[in-house]
Formats: structure tokens, sequence, C-alpha cells
């Protein structure tokens, strides 16, 4: 029978786990899904932060990145990342572009000048205040990494004009801005699953496609889409998240943990990602690819309609002209 004593006792156990629980989370191994095979840069800064994760918080909290997709292709892993069915996602801007709209902004074409301008940007309060967009959406946004330029690759020729883009089929991540950006040059956008892209552009349902040296190399894309003219149109940067389902198991002292563990993972990703995409470039090239540089103002001025569409509040509109303002 439950007397006063002994019920005060229970209640003092109950509240003994409570405060364990609360106080520290006990052997967690965060699930972090990534579509890039194992050693691409992206995934090695998530192992990364998983190592600074498990020695800070004396082997309790470990990360285990599962790349090459696995855990599905990047606009079905959002959804599951939501629901907490996967803990951590690291993955491009542009597939969110239709979900969050401020996530448009620094995946627009030619919105940044260079790498240091996209880095100086996300490294500061326009970055910040991006990242806190995420928490609308089940989400909490930990860390903004490298991306690269993304440029126009196809099986045809090579693209010197925005008139050379007339009437390729040319894959796009799942983003309305990127099939508005293909299409303002002319081109047919195909919004298709990274996973796909290969044989599509084998089997010529797609003619071309548009990404950056480590991509192109790491899914010999090279191999059956020769021409890479460097057009350079977008940044858009990668994005690491977490669930909020899962981040708000923790108690305050390990998210503290986790967010500065992501943040110092930016530094150790730019440097593997400035080494890849070095070693990537001459690696296509060895290849058989066959690059371009293209005059960039015809397609910066062709990109008019894109910025009109996209970017169409008071918000929207800020965040451009802020981010023209850093110097
Ligand atoms: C890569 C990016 C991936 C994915 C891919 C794509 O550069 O790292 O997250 O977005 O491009 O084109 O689907």
């Amino acid at each position: 029978m439950l007397n006063r004593r002994n019920f005060s006792a229970l209640a003092g156990v109950a509240f003994a786990v409570l405060l364990a629980t609360s106080a520290q989370a006990q052997n967690v191994t965060l699930r972090s899904t990534d579509i890039h095979p194992d050693g691409y840069p992206t995934i090695e800064a998530v192992k990364y932060m998983g190592q600074l994760l498990e020695q800070r918080s004396n082997g309790r909290i470990k990360i285990n990145v599962f790349h090459s997709a696995q855990l599905g292709q990047e606009k079905d892993t959002i959804e599951q990342t939501r629901f907490g069915v996967i803990d951590m996602n690291r993955i491009n801007m542009a597939p969110f572009n239709n979900l969050i709209p401020a996530t448009n902004v620094p995946s627009l074409p030619f919105i940044f000048r260079s790498v240091e301008h996209m880095r100086k940007v996300m490294d500061g309060p326009i970055g910040d205040n991006l990242l806190k967009e995420f928490e609308k959406h089940e989400l909490i946004g930990l860390a903004f990494y490298d991306s690269g330029s993304r440029s126009f690759y196809n099986s045809k020729r090579p693209i010197k004009s925005p008139a050379d883009m007339k009437g390729l089929k040319i894959r796009v991540q799942q983003s309305d801005m990127f099939v508005s950006l293909v299409s303002a040059l002319g081109a047919n956008a195909t919004p298709m699953n990274f996973g796909e892209v290969y044989s599509g552009l084998q089997t010529g349902v797609i003619d071309g496609a548009e990404n950056n040296w480590p991509s192109y190399e790491s899914t010999k894309h090279y191999e059956v889409a020769k021409f890479y003219s460097q057009t350079e149109h977008s940044l858009s940067p990668e994005v690491l998240v977490m669930s909020k389902k899962s981040f708000d198991k923790f108690p305050a002292a390990d998210q503290a943990l986790i967010k500065a563990a992501a943040k110092e993972s930016v530094a150790k990703m730019r440097e593997l990602w400035d080494a890849r995409e070095k070693a990537s470039e001459a690696k296509v090239k060895a290849g058989g690819a066959q690059i371009n540089t293209v005059e960039k103002q015809p397609f910066i001025e062709a990109m008019k309609p894109v910025y009109d569409k996209f970017v169409t509040d008071a918000k929207l509109k800020d965040m451009v002209a802020a981010i023209q303002a850093v110097k």
C-alpha cells in the first residue's frame, strides 16, 4: 500500500531520475544524413563535430553520419528531420527554397561577389537571422558550410553566352527559384534528385546540370557531360540543421555544446573544402572534362526576372540590400 512515507520516497526517486535525465543526456547517438559519399568535406566536417561533442560530453553524445543518401534523397530527408526520424541533416539551401522563402536569398544567382563575401555574410548577423528562420519549421539551424560556386555542365556544347543554353534540358535541385534561373536563360529545367542525375545524363533524359567542382567530380558526371562552363552563377551554401524534436530532448547545457561544436566545425569544413575544390578540378580535367570560362555580365543581366519573382516582400528586399552592402 502506498502510505505517506513510501510515497515521498518514491517521489524522491522519481525526482532524482528526472534530475539525472534533465541535467545530462545519457549516451545518445545522433543520426545525421548526407547525400555525399564518405570522405566528402561535408561528411568529414560533421564527423569532426561529432568528435568534439564526444570529447566535451565525456562520451555521452555522439554523431553517426549516414553518407551516400543511405537515409534518402535531400527533399525526403527534410520531412523526416522535421518529424525527428532523422536527428541532423547536412543539406544544401536550395531544397529549402520552397519551404522557407528567406533561404532563396543566398541561393540567388550572382548575389555574392566572391567566396569571401559569402563567408562574411553567412558568418555575420544576416546568417544568424537566417539560421533562426528554421525554427519556425521544426528545425534548429546550426551552421552554414561552403559549397563553392555552381556552374553549368552538359553533354552537347560549351556554354559561352546565354544563347548557348537555349533548348538544353538542365537538371536542377527541387527549388522553384532554380527552375526560374534556368528558364530565364532559355533552357528547360528539370527538377530531379541528385542520385538520378548520372543515369539521366547517360540516357539523354537530360543534357546537363549545374554544380561545383567536388560534386561534378565525385558523381563522375564529367564522364557523361564533359562541357563544364564556369558561369559560377550561384554560391548557394550548405546548411547543417537539427530536428527541433531531437534538440529539445537535451538540457540547455548540452544544447550549447551541440551549437558550439557545429560552429567550430565550419573552419574545419572550409579547410577541407578549399583543398577538395582544387583536387576535384584537377581530377575532372585529367578525366577529359572540357572547361571554359564565360563573360558573366550577360548572364547577370538575364537574371532580373528571377529577382523580380523571388525577392517579393520588404523582408527579402532588405535582406538582398543588406547582403550587397556587406563589403
Ligand atoms: C551539391 C550539394 C548537395 C546537393 C547537390 C545537388 O553541391 O552539396 O547538398 O544539393 O549539390 O545538386 O542536388
